[in-house]
Formats: C-alpha cells, structure tokens, sequence
C-alpha cells in the first residue's frame, strides 16, 4: 500500500478505504494463508494489524534516522510494567486513518468495532503505575521526542480474575498466545546478562566472575504518536537460556502460588508479580529487575557508542534515565559497575556522571511499599553491585551527610542506603529508595500535595541537604485513547463545538466552558453520555447477567483493590442505602447503580474478603424486588484497560475516595472528569488539583485533610467509639459479622470486620464515613436538577487541560530532562 503519495505531507499516512481494503486482502491471502471467505473478526483484526504495523516500521526506521542525525538527547524509560491496552483501534486513531479503515472494514463486510474486540489486552501491568508508563510513552512520541521505552515482555501478564460463589478466582494469562503482531523480535539486538558468581582481584582490579549467563531477546513493539510521523519503540526483553547454563544447581527460591516453581532462564520473564504497592521481596524478581535493568543499559551504551563516541564520558549530553519507582533502582549500580570496570571511570566522575544521568519518580508513599532487598540476597545474586553500592553509601556519608551534620553518627544511621539491622544478626536491608534519591540529580512525585509530602515526610533530610532535587511532576493522561478513541461520540461533539485540535492542546477543551449552561449543549453532551450507558449497561448484562437502567446514577469505583483506596467504605454506605429502602422503599431517590471492577492481589487477605462481601451483597440487592430497582450493584470480572474504556465514558460519579494522604496521585480520577462524571473525592493526590481545577462548586469534597488525619491519629482514634455512636454504622457491620451473606461460611467476612473495628481501622474508614455518606446526599439531590448537573460535568470535562500526559511530559522535558 502507498503509504505516501508522491508530493503529500508526510506526518500522516494519506490513504483511502480502498487502499486498506486492498493491503488488508493482501496480508489475508499472502500473510496468512486465509482466503476472503474464510476470514472472520479474528483473521481481519490479524490482517488489519499486519497493515497497521507496516505503516509503523516504515516511520519507525525514518524516525530512528531522524534521531541519530539529531542533535537532542535520548529519553530512555524504565519500567517494570507498562500497561498499554489494545494497540489496533489505538493506532488507528493516532494515524489519522480510522474513519477510512471503519469504511473499508464495512465493505469487507465486517465491522471494524467487532474486529477491534479480537484483540487480546496486553496486561503487561498492575495499575496505575504501568497505565502512567503508556500514556507517558504516547505522549513522548506525540511530542517528537527521541524516547525508548524499556521493560519486560512477559509470557504471562496479570493474572485473568474471575469469581466462584462472589470470591476471586485467578488463572494466568497468557495474553499473547493467539497471536501478537505487534512486538518484533530483534535478535541482531541480543544482550547476555551475568548473574551469581563472585568477585575477585586481579591486579587491583575488582572482576565478576564464575556467572550463570542468560540471554535478553529484544521485542520491539511500536508506539504512535498523534498527528506526527513518529513512531518510538517500547523495547520488551524476554529471557532465554544461554548455552551452558544451569540456573537450576543454584537455590531454588519458591515461585508464585502455582506456576513454575524455580528460577530458571526461561522463567525470568515468565510472569508478572501482581502486587500493587507492596513488593513481594522474592529472590526471583531482583532477577527480573537486573536482567532488564543490565539488557537495557547495555542497549542503550551500543547504541550511544555507535552514534557518538566509544568513550562514555560524555553520555549525558545524549541520555537521560527515568527510573519509574524502585522498581529499577538496580540500574543505578550496574551503570556504575560499567563506568567502572568495564569503561575504566573512577569512582568519583562515575558517580558524578550517573547522577547527570538518572532521575527518579516516586509513586507511594506507603511504608510497606517502598522496596528493601537483603544485604544477602543482593550479595549472592549479584555481589560487584553490592560491593558498588557499599561504595556509594560510603562516600555518600562520609562526604555529603558529614559535610551537612559534621559528626553526627545519628544521622548517618538514618540515612544510610545500608539500613542497620533492629536486632542484631537480623539481615541488614539496601533501601532502593535511598539508592535511587542518592544516585540521580532529580527526584519526582507524581502530584502536589504527593510531592510536598515526599519533601517534608519520606525524604525530610534528603530535602534538607539537596533543596532541590526533589520536585513535583503531576501525572497526566492521554487524550487521545483516553477521550478521543474511548468515546468517539463526545469527540465528535468537541470537535464541532470548539475551534483547534485538543488531541494535541488538552487546554483548547477550556472553550468548552462557555457552553456549560447552554440547554442544547446541555442535552447533546447527556444524550452521548446516555448512549454510553446503554452501551455500557450491554456489557454489565453480558458479564453480571444484571439489568442497569441507564437512567440511573452510573457510579463507579475501578481501580486496584487495596483498603487505603477504600472500596470498603463504598460498600459500607451501599449497605446502609440498601437498608434505608427497606425500612421505606418509597424513600425519594433517584435509582443507582454502583459498579466495581477491580483485582486484589492474590496474596492480600483483605482485599480479597472485600470483594467477596461485595459481590455477596450485589447478588442480595440485585434480587431483591422490594427496593424497586433503585438500587444495583456490579462488579465487573477481569477489570483491565479494554474494559476501563467502556465504563469511564459511561459514568455520572466517579468515586476517588482514599484516605488522605495514601493515593500519590491517581489517574483514574483525570480520565473520568475528562468523560463529564463527576467526583466525589478526598483531599488526596491529584484529586486536589482538579478541584482547583474545576472549582469546589464542580466536585463533591468530603473527608478528613492530610493535617486532620495526623492530628486524629495524635490524639487517639478508636473506631468503636464511631461504631458504637453510629446506629447505622453498627447495624451494617453487625450485618456483614452476622453470616447472614454467606451462610454457608458465616465468619468469611471477619477479617474485614476485624480490620475496621478490632485493628485501629488504620485507612480511617470509619471516621470518614458519615462525611461519605453526607457527599453522596448531595450528588442525590444534584442529580434532581439536570441543568446542574450536566453544567458542572461539563465544567469537568472543559476544565481537564492540565491533565494531559503532554503536559506532564513537558514538565519532565523541563525540569528534569533540560530538553530546549
Ligand atoms: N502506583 Br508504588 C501503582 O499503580 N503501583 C505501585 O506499585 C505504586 C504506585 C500508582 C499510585 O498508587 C497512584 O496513586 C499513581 O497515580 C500511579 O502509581 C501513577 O503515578
């Protein structure tokens, strides 16, 4: 196919449908071996893609020549996940061609919406953290920027959820078994990474020697940027054995519940950990973290040697490292292990180039979240690094914390990368966390209030003695697959209402203010978002086999399952609504239904237990005929990203409701303002800003603040006293305590009983439930008068330019990466 015609512009592939139709019998017939009359969704979506992907390798070969005659420096991001959701429909959009594939597709016979659900989604992620990584990387593309990203291509992503009798159940996925054209192997780009073995002296010299040696096989996988010819790369490693290895002689450290049990070559990129802010501290993922970390940073000095200088003494002119969490903190010795023994740097300019080199993001601010690895274990799977690191602590306190606090051995305990054992003979832990503030020149959260507290909480004397290193980036999402190619409808009625191209300037949506209050906007804007819900309310029936009216209330919580996000206390109040209508089911409220999706991780007792009562008190309400279908409750199985797409468009309120002070920043919350829903929130990451944002008048705020929540703890906080004021409280606790939901397991609830009574209820959900509940009144009687309420979800929606990951991109291109 011509992918350019002579003489046209070439940021956008200028074809027509007859042109793809053509391509796509051609990878049919001569890509696959299928005839016209045999393919069906499945055949089309493989050919499609095959089309889709030439397109891509043809920019991205004129993109990487573009880059090696460039001038600029090379943003490389690493990153254990990257969650970046079916690419087909996605790329399409971002090509400027889908409206023409959806003719082609309709001559064919078969259309492109059907086509596009063959596609498997790549759960190369957990949740946010991997979700930010591939909007980060569209946004780097559509932005032009010279950027790689770097991660692991594993066989099996997160686990597939299902539910047995209301409890999950979960199986591996093994997302690219059918069939995935979009990753590319490049074996001329192989890399062997050394593993065990030991240290020693040869001549003054320190070598690493006696190693298991395993093979990174690079895929490529292609990312396009909107409205531009480039075309970036997501490069994912997969391991394999090298010759002679024998990983298996070594320990075999136990693996996950039930696959493979011991660490061999192979199983290095078998699977991804399904912990969302909590490590797992399992001897085979530091392996995985090395092994991309060590092909990543071995990828990218070829790369710097073939296009500048053999010498590396330059390198950071040309490359630039983000280090997305801990999670490849490793890197920050093995880049220091190479300056060192491999490129003859001494120690003090190698330390010195490899902070000009690194940066590091902060996600959480979770205690137990932030990674430590024993002294031991680093020792024995990689002992030069450790050595590397001890070198690095040294100098560090004895040079830069005792140039700060001449003498104080204190403060050198405190900050020491080397944590000192509580007991002595326990093992002595490395904190990533300090490796990575110590071995880059930036430090980010991911949102304001996040940021202020990473300074004056988690890093205080970090702060102290760099004041300006530690920084704020907030997060953003992409525009483009996060309104444009979810909710194709709105799109369109941006498109005609406002002048500019706000795929590219999120800001231009600010135009759409002027049209809040305008009834016939007013009535477009809940006609698409009702179509949504129909749309929407097909899917819950073909997944939950329950009838939603789209009338109702749409109010939805997505997000990772954990209890500092507190869908337990979104449960608590559906209890309590459900209990209201049943002592009056003639109560006037408007119907709701409240949707859940969400995956606990598989080790997370909690977690588990919460969607366990969930689901058992859905199957209660949504069979009781008493309520009058005013209320329903959902959740949806094997939430992802495929499955983000269809909810967010769909809903009217879209729950942020955290304990203050826990969520970094969030996401989720961005891309549902964006969609016209509105927030009912805390005070806690992002959700700050896009109250300011929106203005107070737009969101509903409840809850304690940061400070509130502090002084709380201070003075003592005992949820009993709540439960024993609170008659409603009390009679929904004793309820799910009672056995009454699950007779078959009466104490199945008790340790979420347990946790929020008994166990100091630390997510305070207890002391913020009665402010919930109050909030959830107000958006009752919100919803009574339509014209403010589709005024303030378009406020949302025309208030979001902030909240692009184009900004967020730019804010790192400034204070981070000293990109012009
Ligand atoms: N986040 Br740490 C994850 O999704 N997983 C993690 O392991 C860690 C953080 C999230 C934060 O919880 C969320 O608040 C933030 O918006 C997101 O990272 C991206 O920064």
């Amino acid at each position: 196919m011509s992918v350019n015609k002579a003489g046209q512009n070439d940021t956008m592939p200028v074809v027509d449908s007859e042109d793809i139709a053509q391509s796509v019998v051609r990878h049919l017939q001569q890509s696959l071996g299928v005839e016209l009359d045999e393919a069906g969704p499945a055949e089309y979506w493989e050919a499609l893609s095959l089309v889709v992907r030439e397109i891509d390798l043809q920019r991205i070969r004129a993109t990487r020549k573009k880059e090696r005659e460039g001038k600029a420096r090379r943003i490389y991001y690493l990153s254990l996940e990257f969650l970046v959701g079916r690419l087909l429909g996605n790329n399409l959009h971002n090509l400027g061609i889908f409206k023409e594939t959806e003719k082609a597709m309709a001559k064919l016979g078969t259309p492109l919406v059907d086509i596009l659900e063959n596609e498997s989604d790549p759960s190369l992620g957990n949740g946010g953290l991997g979700r930010l990584a591939a909007c980060f990387m569209d946004s780097m593309t559509t932005l032009d920027m010279p950027a790689m990203g770097y991660g692991i291509n594993y066989r099996f992503g997160l686990f597939r959820q299902s539910f047995a009798g209301g409890k999950q159940v979960e199986t591996p996925d093994g997302w690219r078994e059918d069939s995935f054209p979009w990753g590319i192997e490049r074996a001329k780009r192989k890399q062997h990474v050394k593993l065990y073995g030991l240290v020693r002296e040869h001549a003054g010299k320190a070598v690493w020697e006696d190693t298991q040696e395993v093979l990174g096989m690079p895929w490529d996988v292609p990312v396009t940027g909107y409205g531009t010819g480039t075309v970036n790369t997501l490069r994912l490693w997969e391991s394999r054995a090298a010759h002679g290895f024998d990983l298996n002689s070594f320990d075999a450290g136990r693996y996950q519940d039930s696959r493979s049990q011991e660490i061999s070559a192979e199983n290095i990129s078998q699977v991804l950990y399904p912990n969302d802010n909590h490590p797992a501290g399992k001897e085979l993922r530091l392996i995985q973290q090395y092994f991309f970390v060590a092909c990543s940073l071995a990828d990218l000095i070829e790369r710097y040697k073939r296009e500048n200088s053999e010498s590396l003494k330059n390198i950071a002119d040309k490359v630039a490292i983000q280090l997305n969490d801990t999670h490849p903190a490793i890197a920050v010795a093995e880049f220091m292990r190479v300056l060192m023994d491999e490129e003859n740097v001494v120690f003090s300019r190698a330390l010195e180039v490899t902070r000009e080199v690194f940066a590091y993001t902060n996600h959480t601010l979770l205690p137990e979240a932030l990674e430590e690895w024993p002294q031991q274990l680093i020792t024995k799977v990689l002992p030069r690094h450790m050595q590397i690191i001890h070198m690095i602590n040294y100098h560090f306190l004895h040079s830069e914390v005792e140039a700060v606090w001449p003498g104080d051995d204190h403060m050198k305990r405190r900050l020491s990368i080397i944590e000192e054992p509580d007991r002595p003979g326990d093992d002595q832990m490395v904190r990533m966390a300090f490796l990575s503030v110590v071995g880059s020149h930036k430090v980010n959260g991911v949102a304001a209030l996040h940021s202020r507290l990473v300074q004056e909480k988690l890093f205080p004397e970090f702060h102290h003695m760099w004041p300006e290193k530690i920084i704020n980036v907030t997060n953003g999402v992409t525009p483009r697959r996060w309104l444009d190619y979810c909710n194709p409808e709105l799109a369109a009625l941006i498109d005609e209402t406002i002048e500019g191209d706000w795929r590219k300037d999120l800001y231009k949506l600010g135009a759409m203010k002027a049209y809040a209050d305008d009834p016939a906007f007013q009535k477009r804007f809940a006609a698409i978002k009702h179509d949504n819900k129909k749309h929407l309310a097909a899917v819950i029936k073909e997944l939950c086999d329950v009838d939603v009216s789209p009338d109702a209330i749409f109010d939805v919580q997505i997000k990772r399952l954990h209890e500092y996000k507190r869908q337990q206390m979104n449960l608590l109040h559906i209890m309590a609504l459900y209990r209201r209508l049943l002592d009056n089911p003639d109560l006037d409220v408007p119907p709701r239904v409240f949707i859940f999706g969400a995956k606990a991780a598989p080790g997370y007792k909690v977690a588990k237990t919460i969607i366990h009562a969930i689901n058992r008190v859905a199957e209660r309400v949504n069979n009781d005929r008493r309520i009058k279908d005013k209320l329903k409750v959902v959740f949806l199985p094997n939430y992802r990203v495929s499955l983000a797409e269809k909810i967010i468009p769909a809903a009217d309120v879209s729950e942020q409701i955290s304990t203050a002070g826990f969520e970094a920043s969030g996401t989720g919350n961005m891309k549902f303002a964006l969609n016209g829903a509105l927030t009912v929130g805390t005070l806690d990451g992002a959700n700050v800003e896009i109250a300011e944002e929106v203005g107070d008048d737009n969101i509903f705020i409840f809850g304690l603040t940061v400070e509130q929540v502090s002084e709380l703890r201070h003075r003592g906080y005992n949820p009993r006293d709540i439960y024993n004021r609170s008659e409603e409280l009390r009679s929904v606790i004793d309820w799910l305590d009672s056995g009454d939901l699950c007779p078959e397991e009466p104490e199945a609830f008790r340790p979420l009983v347990e946790a929020l009574l008994d166990q100091g209820d630390y997510f305070l959900t207890m002391a913020d439930y009665q402010a919930y509940s109050d909030a959830h009144e107000r958006i009752a009687e919100t919803w009574k008068k339509p014209e403010l309420w589709w005024k303030m979800a378009i406020t949302n929606s025309a208030s979001m330019g902030k909240f692009s990951s184009d900004r967020s991109i730019q804010d790192y291109g400034k204070a981070i990466w000293n990109m012009s």
